[in-house]
């Protein structure tokens, strides 16, 4: 009989992709649909000096993200419990950016951590931007000076998250000095040495954490979700929604919409509000 192990799928190629199972790196093929962060079972091929095995079975994923386009969805990881947006000053990362993976968070059911990294940076903007999200978990860093980092490690004890965000924000950076070895990073303003992290990686920190660094991005897609999927990506709009006293109000011009007075007494932050109508007018389906 072939020898089965169970490991957890850290990288995804073409047509590979790379297991990490009694920590050893296994280069495994077979079933197409294995993503980033799946729990697999791999048939050990006995006949090559290097470790080499075929995927027979995936478990049942607890969470999964994914990249939504227009005929169909790409998963990008799996069995995550929490999305890390990286916040920084350079690259300036936008409201509606972070708005974005925000709706897409909780489409997939996913936590939320906002981390503001380059705390070294002085930029007095940030904490205005900052405010804007004081009800989600935020933590500040510079992954440069060191500065907090034990708090982001005492924080990620027993979860596994992925970070998200601009290239250039950190997400290796952060990496590499939670699992303690150099990854390559994205040299900024430098056209020599330019290490911009081109696919998903899954590290563990220890038996019951572990981080996905992702290559970064400039923006995301999510004009292909639903009307309710995106307010319900709002949640003090759709709060707001539900007493609101019209049927299918579109929240933008109706006498006494509740969206409108909750945005008047600023229980709804105004740039929350435009970028939630700029989604909802964005929408392929409307
Ligand atoms: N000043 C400052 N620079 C930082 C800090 N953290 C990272 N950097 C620098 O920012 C640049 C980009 O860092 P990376 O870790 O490669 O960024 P990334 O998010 O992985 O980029 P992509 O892989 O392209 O998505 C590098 O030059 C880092 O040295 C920080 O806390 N402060
Ligand atoms: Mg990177
Ligand atoms: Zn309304």
């Amino acid at each position: 009989m072939k020898k089965v192990q169970t490991g957890t799928v850290i990288e995804f190629y073409t047509n590979s992709c790379l297991v990490e199972s009694n920590n050893q790196r296994i280069a495994c093929t077979g079933l197409k649909n294995v993503v980033v962060g799946d729990v697999v079972d791999i048939e050990l091929t006995q006949d090559t000096s290097k470790p080499s095995g075929k995927i027979t079975k995936i478990y049942p994923r607890n969470s999964i993200l994914k990249k939504i386009g227009p005929y169909k969805s790409k998963p990008l990881a799996s069995n995550i419990t929490h999305l890390c947006i990286l916040v920084t000053s350079k690259p300036k990362t936008t409201k509606e950016f972070i708005d974005k993976y925000l709706v897409l968070a909780s489409k997939f059911n996913l936590s939320v951590l906002l981390l503001n990294n380059k705390t070294d940076i002085e930029d007095n903007a940030i904490e205005e931007l900052l405010n804007t999200y004081k009800d989600y978990e935020i933590i500040r860093i510079s992954a440069k000076s060191g500065s907090n980092f034990q708090e982001l490690k005492k924080w990620i004890l027993g979860k596994s998250i992925i970070f998200v965000g601009n290239s250039g924000s950190g997400k290796s950076t952060i990496t590499s000095k939670l699992i303690g070895k150099d990854l390559k990073t994205n040299k900024l303003s430098n056209n020599q040495g330019v290490h911009t992290t081109s696919i998903s990686s899954l590290y563990k920190i220890d038996d019951v954490s572990s981080v996905i660094d992702s290559p970064g991005v400039r923006d995301i897609e999510i004009s292909y979700l639903s009307k309710e999927e995106i307010l319900t990506g709002f949640p003090e709009i759709f709060e707001a929604s539900k007493k609101c006293k019209y049927n299918n109000c579109n929240h933008l011009n109706n006498d006494d919409c509740e969206v409108i007075n909750s945005l008047k007494s600023n229980i709804i932050d105004s740039s929350r509000y435009q970028n939630y109508i700029k989604f909802i007018k964005n929408l392929e389906n409307v």
